[in-house]
Formats: C-alpha cells, sequence, structure tokens
C-alpha cells in the first residue's frame, strides 16, 4: 500500500512589474515560480500593460498564475519574496516602482489576518490588474458584475510574443 499523499491546495498568485524589461521578468517569475519545490503553476494568464493605480513611474505589467503546491501559505510567500530579491527588488518605500511584485492572492479557502499574511489578498476585487488576468484562468471565481466595478481602470491585453 501506497502511504496516503497529502492534495495540493491550489493558489493564486498575481505579477507585476513596472522597471526594467518588465514582460521578461515576469515571464522569468512564471517560470522561477514552476521551480518552487513542490509547487506546480498550472496555469499562465496573458501579460497586461496596465496603468499605475496608487503608485508612480510607467505603466505596469500584470499577470496571474494558477499553482498547486504542497508548501505552506507562509512557505509559498517566503519563496516568492526570494524570487522578487533575485529579480532586484528594493523597497524604498510603500508602493515604490517595482522590478518585480509577487502577491498572494488566495491560497485554496484559506482566510487568514495577521502579521505575516492577510488572505484573500486585501485589495485584490478593487482592482482590473488582478481581476481581469485572474478572471482569464478562473473565470468561475471573478464575477461579471466585479469586472464591470473596475472596468473604468486602464488595462489592455498584450499579444503572446510582443
Ligand atoms: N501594484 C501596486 C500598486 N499599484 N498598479 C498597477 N497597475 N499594477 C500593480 O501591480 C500595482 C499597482 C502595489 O503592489
Ligand atoms: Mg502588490
Ligand atoms: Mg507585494
Amino acid at each position: 500500500m501506497n502511504a496516503a499523499v497529502a492534495a495540493p491546495v491550489r493558489a493564486y498568485i498575481a505579477l507585476g512589474a513596472n522597471l526594467g524589461d518588465a514582460p521578461a521578468t515576469v515571464h522569468e517569475a512564471m517560470n522561477s515560480l514552476d521551480g518552487v519545490p513542490e509547487t506546480h503553476v498550472l496555469a499562465r494568464s496573458s501579460l497586461y500593460r496596465t496603468a499605475p493605480i496608487d503608485s508612480s513611474g510607467p505603466d505596469y505589467v500584470n499577470a496571474v498564475v494558477a499553482v498547486d503546491t504542497h508548501l505552506s501559505a507562509v512557505e509559498l510567500l517566503r519563496a516568492m519574496q526570494q524570487i522578487e530579491l533575485q529579480a532586484g527588488r528594493e523597497r524604498p518605500y510603500r508602493n515604490a516602482p517595482r522590478t518585480l511584485d509577487l502577491d498572494l492572492l488566495m491560497y485554496g479557502d484559506l482566510q487568514q489576518d495577521d502579521a505575516q499574511l492577510i488572505l484573500p489578498h486585501p485589495r485584490m476585487m478593487q482592482r482590473a490588474f488582478v481581476l481581469v488576468p485572474l478572471h482569464e484562468i478562473a473565470p468561475g471565481l471573478v464575477s461579471d458584475a466585479q469586472l464591470a466595478a473596475v472596468a473604468e481602470q486602464g488595462i489592455e491585453r498584450i499579444p503572446d510574443g510582443a
């Protein structure tokens, strides 16, 4: 008999970048996430060019991936932070322009609110740069009403290979 194997947890991660070669950084970060131990990227959204929200600097490139993982939420977060650092992420001030930002949106149906992590991500439902790519890969998670509520925010799909 095989030992029982725990089912992985489905998590969603938002990617954002607005310094350097942002499309390349986002693609590389998707590959890095697939290389995280016990973690597999199941779905990758298109890349989107988006206007900065409560932030400055050039337009952002944003995307969302779905992963299956056997890591805990905090272990996954730590791995994401390592990938941000590898991309040269600095944090001079809140919402500063950045080479790479990885935000854990959802970790299964876990609800958590402490100093380490808030899940689901508290602002995800207000942001077209999260909801539009999330809807692309997981249409059941985002309603038409939620998309309509952020329809004024500037977002444009970047054609594949561009
Ligand atoms: N991230 C922020 C603040 N503002 N705006 C856009 N368009 N895309 C982002 O990823 C983004 C932002 C904080 O992380
Ligand atoms: Mg962010
Ligand atoms: Mg972040």
